[in-house]
């Protein structure tokens, strides 16, 4: 094992995560130049990189989606799926990690990215996936690697394990010793690293940094925990094996190092990928793929191009899927595909059928969705793994700009909420509003830029609706009366409603009290239907709730008496009613519960007070050592932007979850204004 030579070993589908900006497309870049597929390493500044190629991604500088590129390193194929660290995109990481055989977590000693690699690790710890720490930007590095792991540490469940050292001359980083293999190698600038001779003060530190990786090691392996107690020196290969094992098994997170804008340390990575990262067959186990002849595959991401149609790329699993196989989801047939291809980014090229641990791109199946288990067999395979998506955090309301686009805007959308099942779409009925969930400000821009980019729909947004409800405070009794002479044939509806507040969640009801036929059973029902119109729209300009209505008297006209004339009469006495019962605003109170590093709390109780949030109390967050969880109950106005407070209080990481709890009533100021608002709305 080692950097023995041995032959191919398999094709590798490698997820590269992490905090946002601590390298990953820089990484990727790197991968591809080292490896040959690109000739020269783009960089991320100058928008020249493989990763990060849409339009929206080179606009806002970061990563928006997962970028998937396959190169090949000696005689293997590797796809490499180079995801967005933000976590309003984590939808497009979290969807991929199920079918990888590992994950480079690339991240930098900064304790304010602590808590966002903790994320990403647990993702992966509770998925077990084995994952390598790939400690990059090593060239800036303010502290001694010891210091970082211990700044680390605690973002992961099971220890780090240091597998390398930096060599250091005038205090700059110019190389490192390979614990396992115990050799030093010199970094060279986009180059391989050269092997120097290992003396001096990097083989004492040598010595003492491989004994605390074996340590590390003996935990799971007796054996070698009495070689250690012995000293005597444990073979070579028995290390590489252990340090395989337990990457696998999931027992240590082995950190590797490197300066991916330099290509250094990028080699080192990918042969401990090569030697020890699980192949397909393991990976297909830990699914519970069946080894049959069914040919099985997992979509990480379906892509609609502007021009190219739909794109499914796709992990192989088992089998061998090739032009003209029809696939199938638990659910529904996804379609027959056309055309495979072998992807860098944004380029594509056609190849033949792709076999078991191969990721590509599948042509043209229309009912394939970002996650889902396809298969060819007669009984379609269950889905290896279900990734749910969070919940949307923020929302907007869109409509196109121009009446003429509206269909198309529902086709985009349909097509936008494939490929990220994070975005939601709720078509409001009541306000006509197509509101549509995200997970932040930035997720829902970008979201906007695809309408506008690929689907050629400009877009108008909005803040949503909040749904706001009035009642009222006292009862009354009100005549309502229509009488219209014109002509021949008259109108006449005449009623007497008693009108009543009602406890609040009660909704509406009404009651026919009319004894004696003075209103006429068969024009009763007209009475409720006008009764319900003029609800609609209260005094104050919203939905009426918590009232009784009785009917209690009235009177009709043989001739001119009818449907529509009682239906009028109902509206009148509610329209006329209203007003003097002392109409008050009711707005929609949600029960909200955020998750955050206990060190926010207090921040976060102050937003929430700020808020208008009355706090209901707090608890440890459960199976998340360091976490709390804070339950309010908020208006629903002041949760519309809520998580950005959210996230700056906790360095990205807090979140929340609510749901509709009940109506309270709004009054003074704040009331003032709504109602002014709608009025000049109207
Ligand atoms: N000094 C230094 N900068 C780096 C290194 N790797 C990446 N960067 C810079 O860090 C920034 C973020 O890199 P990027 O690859 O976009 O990070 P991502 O968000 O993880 O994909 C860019 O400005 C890179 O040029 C490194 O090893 N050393
Ligand atoms: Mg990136």
């Amino acid at each position: 094992m080692g950097d023995k030579e041995s032959g191919p070993q398999g094709p590798r589908c490698i997820a590269l995560v992490g905090p946002f900006q601590s390298g990953k497309t820089t990484l990727l870049e790197a991968i591809l130049a080292r490896t040959g597929a690109i000739q020269r390493q783009g960089t991320v500044d100058a928008g020249t990189t493989v990763g990060d190629a849409s339009k929206e991604a080179r606009h806002h500088k970061m990563s928006v989606e997962v970028t998937v590129a396959t190169t090949t390193f000696m005689g293997d194929s590797y796809t490499f799926l180079d995801c967005p660290g933000s976590v309003e995109f984590a939808h497009d990481m979290r969807a991929t990690l199920p079918a990888i055989d590992a994950a480079v977590v690339v991240c930098e000693a900064d304790d304010r990215k602590v808590a966002q690699l903790q994320l990403i690790l647990r993702e992966l710890e509770d998925l077990k996936i084995p994952r390598f720490l790939f400690l990059n930007k090593i060239d800036k590095a303010d502290k001694e690697v010891r210091e970082s792991l211990k700044l680390l540490q605690p973002a992961s469940r099971v220890p780090l394990l240091l597998r390398q050292i930096p060599i250091f001359k005038n205090e700059i980083i110019t190389g490192f010793v390979d614990l396992a293999l115990e050799r030093a190698h010199v970094y060279r600038e986009h180059a391989p690293s050269e092997v120097i001779p290992l003396d001096g003060e990097a083989l004492d530190s040598q010595k003492d940094a491989r004994f605390s990786m074996l340590e590390t090691l003996a935990d799971h392996d007796d054996e070698l925990m009495e070689q250690l107690l012995a000293d005597i020196p444990p073979p070579r290969d028995r290390v590489f094996d252990d340090l395989a094992k337990e990457l696998r098994d999931g027992l240590v997170c082995p950190v590797l190092m490197g300066v991916a804008t330099r290509t250094n340390g990028v080699l080192r990575l990918l042969k401990a990928l090569r030697h020890e990262a699980p192949d397909i067959a393991a990976t297909a186990k830990r699914l519970s793929v069946k080894a049959n002849s069914e040919a099985v595959a997992v979509v990480l991401k379906t892509f609609h191009t502007a021009h190219g149609g739909k794109l499914s790329v796709a992990r192989v699993l088992n089998g061998q899927i090739g032009d003209g196989v029809t696939l199938s989801s638990p659910t529904e047939e996804a379609g027959r595909v056309s055309g495979v291809s072998r992807l860098l980014g944004q380029t594509s090229e056609k190849r033949g059928p792709a076999a078991a641990g191969e990721a590509v791109g599948f042509g043209k199946l229309d009912h394939a969705k970002t996650g889902d288990t396809l298969s060819s067999g007669k009984q379609p395979h269950p889905a290896v793994a279900v990734v749910k998506p969070y919940p949307g955090v923020l929302a907007i309301a869109i409509s196109a700009k121009e009446r003429k686009d509206d269909v198309k805007l529902g086709l985009a959308l349909t097509k936008l909420l494939e490929e990220d099942p994070s975005l939601t779409m709720i078509h409001n009925p009541e306000t006509h509003e197509m509101v549509v969930w995200g997970q932040g400000e930035m997720h829902l821009r970008v979201a906007t830029e695809r309408l506008a980019e690929r689907f050629g729909i400009a877009i108008e947004r909005r803040r949503p609706t909040v749904g706001y409800r009035e009642t009222i405070k006292k009862p009354i009794q009100q005549r309502g009366r229509h009488k219209k002479q014109s002509g021949g044939h008259g109108q006449f509806g005449d009623v007497v409603l008693d009108i009543k507040p009602l406890p609040r969640n009660s909704g509406f009801t009404f009651e026919d009290k009319i004894t004696g036929g003075v209103v006429p059973r068969n024009y009763i029902p007209s009475v409720e239907e006008g009764v319900i119109d003029a609800m609609k729209h209260g005094p104050l300009g919203f939905p009426v709730v918590d009232i009784a209505v009785a009917l209690v008297d009235g009177s009709y006209h043989a001739v001119d008496s009818s449907d529509m004339a009682f239906r009028i009469a109902g509206r009148i006495g509610i329209t006329e009613a209203l007003p003097q019962c002392q109409p008050v605003l009711l707005e929609p109170i949600h029960m909200v519960e955020i998750a955050c590093p206990s060190e926010a709390s207090t921040k976060i109780n102050a937003i929430l007070s700020g808020r208008r949030g009355q706090i209901l109390g707090f608890d440890t967050r459960e199976g998340w050592e360091g976490w709390d969880m804070v339950r309010a109950m908020m208006p629903e106005t002041e949760i519309g932007d809520l998580i950005i407070e959210v996230r700056s209080a906790t360095a990205g990481v807090g979140s929340f979850t609510f749901k509709f709890d009940h109506m309270a009533e709004l009054t003074g100021k704040p009331a003032e204004q709504i109602v002014a608002a709608r009025r000049a709305a109207e």
